[in-house]
């Protein structure tokens, strides 16, 4: 009882108030690294290199660096890697003891190439690979990187490296910073075992006019100043109603970072797990912005510049050096990995509620999906099914036939997704729980007894994720000879994973407990949720070896992407958390994260109607698609809703569905190529120094251009169409839902009514679609395809098509079908790159063309040798050709006759 009552009063505390409580969570002055650091200014640098220890091998060079202020000796190694990219490390020469280096991130195909030394006589060193040079100044050390001879990232230009090395209290060095040795926040004490050991570094851009990426925060796209505020903070924190426009922490942590100008895309990935503050400097090339502007003298031209700072680990930061946006892109999924293929059903809709109370509620919400006739694929259930909030099991009192519900949805062809949290409730009664205290499988605190917290079971341990043998036992549970209540359709879902614990230091884990190798918190903080994730992953490999898994966590690192997907957590049913939406699953996507999505409606809160249909407009479009709410809102299924809202969310809902063959395919490429799904204008336009700060719009691939509606009350929006050369040379357009072209560069007003969510399709590309909408994606998996071909200005254009059993990795085995398709010279053809070998029943119903300049008679298909006359039909702004009939995977050629 008395627990119960002390979830209660917590839960009450955490559900309370509607802003953030800024008080539970560090400022920058609050943070004796993040303070003592700052305090270091741009101008001179204690750190050189002694070019006489060079020591080359084959693949990276290695010399001593010396901190001039007190002679302490560090090794800077030097690797260069493919497709240009290079890393650059920096460890003590002779620490104390080890300093932390991130493991489990790194794809094992990173390998280190060929680096030349050119030149090492003289206060200069040069090596190259590649098309590249970096050039390494001895006194003060500085390192630039030109790639292909233009100077695109600069290390410690701005002199503001700091290496605290490892010291013993008892040497009684000198402090810049009483809390270097024991620190305390509020209530909380930080024992800091190793007292000082913060790294920091900087990184210009010379190239650059803006810069984006290290999520999570709710920012704008663009990082803006940090001069005079907080720097962007990383460090994986459970912030209830976070507020927007802010550079406090999130849920996730990804320390990669991009400065972009009209030339030149680079990126700079800092590999540390510690807490981690980001300082920006933006560019001062910008317009003028105010009147004071031309009044004050302009400041001398400076590049965009970063700033890391961590608490602890080594210095480990590989430069990306494009040279466009997309090859940057590609250069950080190819260290940290991209999604595998998704299982398609997970592309379509989700429904999800904290709680749907019983199995009778979620199997009614299933079939008024159906009475409505609105599709769903995946009903979720958030932590109330367990029993107790005891993870792997289920409350039988109001699931009593869990297998039962499962079979309701399955045999609908749905799935249901539950929740797994990394907190164990310490009861003796729960298997779990004692298995994990008996094998010591735990995380430790600083006395390294079993470190207990509080969360939503009350007293609760985490298991130590970051031990291989840990991961394996949490592994076990979920193949369903052993979770018999489930079965293998049944996806997971890692909350809580930053980690939260609500009695904790800003309600996460002490950073003086203990991880497996004896690594403190501290070291590996923002992978937690990483480590837990990994082992879901594996869980469910165990449980089902040929089904993709489907994993959302909330907390993410660096390489998550491989194992899970992410979500904006507890966002606010607000019109700026819906813009804001966009906002971070751009810069998340960026960063690898392209199956992002944020709860539509809004977590806290009841939206009203209006919102509603907006958000769920916005989420046609978003790559994971969801709508969520917290435990005290009105229930908001789409029948609860007026009748025309009701009807908005419907046809929101199909149209995503009609879209899923072009989802599909664009996962398939983003795990093949690694560039992301959802991509920013300056993906494609980045000579369009106007794109640079939209964030408010955004493209799918190089394929559409979604503007969504995201003001209350709007009867028309400013579409911005960018421009290829940064003038007035752009592409043409299509409205998705009429044709209408537009031919044009710069802003457009576009009139919107209630069901209007502007979206244009490219001219030059071709998109699958299909267009009889069912109740899942399952059932239409063999249903025929429309294509929708939109012409360039030549008249002509090219597309992708990926087809496979949607759910197994028999793919990876060459049984799919990837086809292209090319309209030109009033044809369209379609080729294979490798023969199909996937039996798809599905037909082509159906052949859409925008941008003809004259409309055909007819059309005529062949293929197998035969030759057929097909019927065409003139639409207002767009012809179809009726009844191509032919099987997908062959090989034909449809042409135009006048
Ligand atoms: O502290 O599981 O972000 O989606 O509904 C709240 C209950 C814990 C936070 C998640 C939210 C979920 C909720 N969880």
């Amino acid at each position: 009882m008395r627990l119960k009552l002390i979830v209660l009063i917590l839960f009450t505390l955490y559900q309370c108030g509607s802003g953030v409580d800024k008080s539970t969570f560090k400022t920058c002055s609050q943070s004796s690294f993040c303070r003592r650091t700052r305090k270091d200014l741009p101008g001179s640098s204690k750190f050189a290199v002694l070019p006489e220890t060079l020591k080359t091998s084959d693949n990276f060079v290695e010399l001593d660096l010396i901190n001039k202020a007190n002679d302490h000796l560090f090794i800077l190694k030097l690797e260069a890697l493919e497709d240009n990219k290079f890393r650059v490390q920096i460890d003590e020469k002779n620490p104390l003891k080890p300093r932390h280096r991130v493991t489990d991130v790194l794809q094992d195909s990173v390998k280190s190439g060929n680096i030349n030394v050119d030149t090492q006589d003289g206060p200069e060193i040069v090596f190259s690979w590649g098309e590249n040079k970096a050039v390494l100044t001895n006194e003060p050390f500085r390192i630039d990187f030109y790639q292909k001879d233009v100077l695109s990232v600069s290390v410690n230009a701005k002199r503001l490296m700091r290496f605290e090395h490892i010291r013993r209290k008892s040497d009684g060095e000198p402090t810049e910073d009483p809390e270097e040795w024991e620190e305390m926040f509020g209530e909380f004490l930080d024992s800091k075992p190793n007292g000082p050991e913060a790294i920091a570094l900087d990184f210009s851009f010379p190239q650059a006019d803006v810069l984006f990426g290290i999520p999570q925060h709710a920012e704008t796209f663009v990082l803006k100043s940090t001069e005079g505020d907080d720097p962007y903070r990383l460090y994986n924190l459970d912030v209830a109603y976070y507020e927007l426009e802010s550079k406090m922490s999130l849920y996730g942590a990804v320390p990669v970072i991009y400065g972009h100008g009209a030339e030149r895309s680079a990126g700079v990935f800092w590999h540390n797990a510690a807490e981690t503050w980001v300082d920006i400097w933006d560019s001062n090339k910008k317009g003028v912005s105010s009147v004071l502007d031309l009044l004050t003298e302009p400041r001398a031209s400076e590049p965009p510049a970063a700033r890391f700072i961590s608490e602890s680990g080594i210095v480990d930061a590989f430069i990306l050096l494009g040279p466009t946006p997309l090859d940057a892109f590609k250069q950080y999924t190819d260290l940290t990995g991209s999604a595998n293929l998704p299982q398609l059903f997970t592309l379509a809709y989700h429904q999800c509620r904290w709680n749907y109370d019983n199995s009778s509620d979620v199997m009614d919400v299933a079939a008024n999906y159906d009475n409505y006739d609105i599709p769903l694929d995946t009903m979720w259930l958030d932590i109330e099914y367990t029993d107790e909030k005891k993870y792997f099991t289920w409350d039988l009192q109001n699931f009593p036939d869990p297998l039962a519900m499962i079979k309701n949805l399955t045999d609908s062809n749905r799935h249901l997704t539950i929740i797994i949290d990394p907190h164990y409730k310490r009861d003796d009664s729960y298997f779990f729980h004692r298995e994990c205290e008996k094998m010591g499988y735990y995380t430790k605190n600083v006395t390294n007894k079993d470190y207990e917290g509080s969360c939503w079971p009350g007293p609760a341990s985490y298991p130590d994720f970051f031990n291989p043998t840990v991961r394996s036992y949490y592994a076990q549970q979920f193949p369903v000879d052993k979770f018999k209540t489930t079965t293998k359709d049944v996806m997971i879902w890692n909350d809580m994973n930053e980690p939260s614990v609500f009695n904790g230091p800003e309600k996460t884990m002490p950073k003086d407990n203990i991880h497996y190798g004896g690594w403190e918190h501290r070291d590996v903080h923002n992978m937690f949720g990483h480590m837990q994730v990994m082992g879901t992953f594996q869980g469910m490999i165990e449980r089902d070896p040929n089904q993709r898994p489907f994993i959302l966590t909330r907390s993410h690192f660096a390489g998550s992407q491989k194992y899970a997907i992410v979500w904006m957590g507890d966002n606010t049913a607000a019109w700026g958390h819906l813009k804001n939406s966009i906002k971070m699953c751009l810069s998340e996507a960026v960063a690898g994260f392209s199956f992002c999505g944020s709860d539509v409606g809004g977590f806290f809160d009841n939206p009203e109607p209006e919102l509603v249909e907006r958000w769920y407009q916005t989420g046609t479009y978003t790559p994971f698609f969801r709508a969520h709410a917290n435990q005290d809102t009105k229930r908001r299924e789409p029948w609860l809703f007026p009748e025309k809202t009701r009807l908005v969310i419907r046809d929101a809902v199909r149209k995503r569905y009609s879209y899923l063959p072009m989802w599909y395919t664009m996962f398939y490429e983003h795990e093949k190529y690694g560039l992301p799904v959802m991509r920013p204008l300056l993906a494609h336009y980045p000579k369009d120094k106007e794109s640079y700060r939209i964030d408010t719009q955004f493209m799918l691939h190089d394929l559409l251009l979604i503007c969504p509606v995201m003001d209350e009350g709007a009867t028309k929006i400013e579409v911005y169409f960018p421009s290829k050369d940064g003038q007035k040379d752009g592409d043409v357009w299509f409205d998705t839902d009429n044709f209408q072209k537009y031919d044009k560069v710069g802003y457009e007003t576009i009139q919107v009514d209630y069901k209007k969510t502007p979206a244009y399709q490219r001219g030059g590309t071709i998109i699958p679609k299909k267009e009889n909408i069912r109740r899942t994606s399952t059932l239409m998996k063999d249903d025929p395809y429309t294509l929708v071909v939109c012409l360039d200005k030549n008249g002509s254009s090219k597309g992708t098509l990926y087809i496979d059993d949607e759910k197994s990795y028999e793919y990876r085995k060459g049984k799919y079908i990837y086809e292209q398709f090319e309209f030109k010279d009033n044809a369209l053809k379609n080729s294979f790159a490798t023969t199909p070998d996937y039996d798809t029943p599905s037909t082509l119903e159906r052949v859409i063309i925008a941008g003809l300049e004259k409309t055909p008679k007819s059309a005529t298909i062949e293929y197998d040798g035969k030759s057929q006359e097909l019927k065409v039909v003139s639409h207002e702004q767009a012809v179809a050709i009726e009844n191509p009939g032919v099987n997908i995977a062959k090989e034909f050629v449809i042409k135009l006759n006048y």
